[in-house]
């Protein structure tokens, strides 16, 4: 009754914005993104008949009351899931600078999902444990697959068929995520509240919901074809306009940050001059910059002139959930 997994982080090129469903996270939209090799959460899970509570260790600390309730909510799903009735030690060492603005609740739940299936001794599917990693965090859902990964959104609302299906394998189009942290006084607004707000009160959502199937049409032919100018272009606009639907909420708000916008200008500068690279922001300050390997190099360069940046980290393609020994 105890196994233990790794997942990594990934990083959405089509956003995932906003949730038709909260119970079950339903998204509003399908998605798409990089899963990378660098950041990953490890998760052991092991169930016992004699605990009367889950008990949840983070980074080799007893969590917050907080964090033991969001987990045990979570776990209790898989429970129903599976038939396993008992409490489990559940203990996670994240891998995930959160300064760089990696959401590791992407990892987190991906390996928790996986760590906790395996201890009940039940076989799922990937697809069944993508279902189930969702329902812990949205962005769990496409952690599941390395390489290149949609979460389908699905039609049915119990759920059953928004899950995450592998579109390119890790090794089928090597590419590089530089995540540019810059220094920042993030006053932060968690993904969850403000995907909400945004789908409640912006006059843009609309905007969002109309050309999500075309950017995302697009996106999946580029990676077909291997057209790195189609990708970039595609997935650098879908951030943009993603973005531009927190600026029609009420209150309205923004993740930019004066250094985020200095990342962006060079980037355009970069294209300017021939080189290719396009950025993507997710809920914070950060900016990913996604770029041929060929390029990453000149780029780095570049991108440490500017003096509000912190700190670069390089990340390629990663693979799916593994399981490890104990
Ligand atoms: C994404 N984000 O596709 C989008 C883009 C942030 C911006 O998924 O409420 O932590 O747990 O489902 O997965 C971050 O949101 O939200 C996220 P929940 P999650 O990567």
């Amino acid at each position: 009754m105890k196994a233990k997994a790794r997942a990594h982080t990934n990083i959405a090129l089509i956003k995932y914005w906003g949730k038709r469903n909260e119970t079950l996270f339903l998204p509003m939209n399908s998605s798409l993104s990089i899963t990378l090799d660098r950041f990953y959460t490890e998760t052991s899970v092991s169930f016992d008949q004699e605990m009367t509570k889950d008990q949840f260790y983070l980074n080799g600390e007893l969590a917050t009351d907080q964090e033991q309730e969001k987990v045990s909510v979570f776990l209790s799903k898989i429970r129903r899931y599976t038939g396993v009735d008992s409490y489990a030690r559940i203990e996670s060492d994240n891998f995930v600078p959160t300064s760089a603005g990696f959401a590791s609740s992407a990892s987190g739940y991906a390996a928790l999902t996986a760590a906790a299936v395996k201890a009940t001794g039940i076989e799922l599917s990937l697809k069944q444990l993508s279902m189930l990693a969702r329902q812990g965090s949205g962005s769990a859902t496409r952690s599941i697959y390395g390489g290149f990964v949609e979460w389908q959104k699905g039609q049915h609302e119990d759920g059953s068929d928004s899950f995450a299906v592998p579109i390119l394998e890790q090794g089928e189009w090597d590419l590089r995520v530089l995540a540019v942290e810059v220094t920042t006084q993030a006053k932060k607004i968690f993904s969850r509240e403000g995907m909400k707000r945004t789908v409640e009160t912006s006059p843009f959502y609309s905007g969002w919901l109309e050309t999500i199937e075309r950017d995302l049409a697009a996106l999946k032919q580029a990676i077909v074809m291997r057209n790195f100018t189609k990708l970039g272009e595609t997935l650098e606009a879908n951030a943009l306009k993603m973005h531009a639907t927190t600026l029609g909420a009420t209150p309205p708000f923004m993740y930019w940050q004066s250094e985020t916008f200095q990342v962006m200008e060079v980037i355009q500068e970069l294209r300017e001059d021939g080189i290719e690279a396009y950025f993507t922001i997710d809920a914070g300050p950060n900016v990913k910059v996604i770029c041929e390997p060929r390029n990453e190099s000149v780029i780095i360069d570049k991108l440490t002139q500017i003096d509000t940046v912190n700190h670069i980290y390089t990340c390629r393609v990663g693979p799916g959930i593994t399981y490890l020994d104990r």
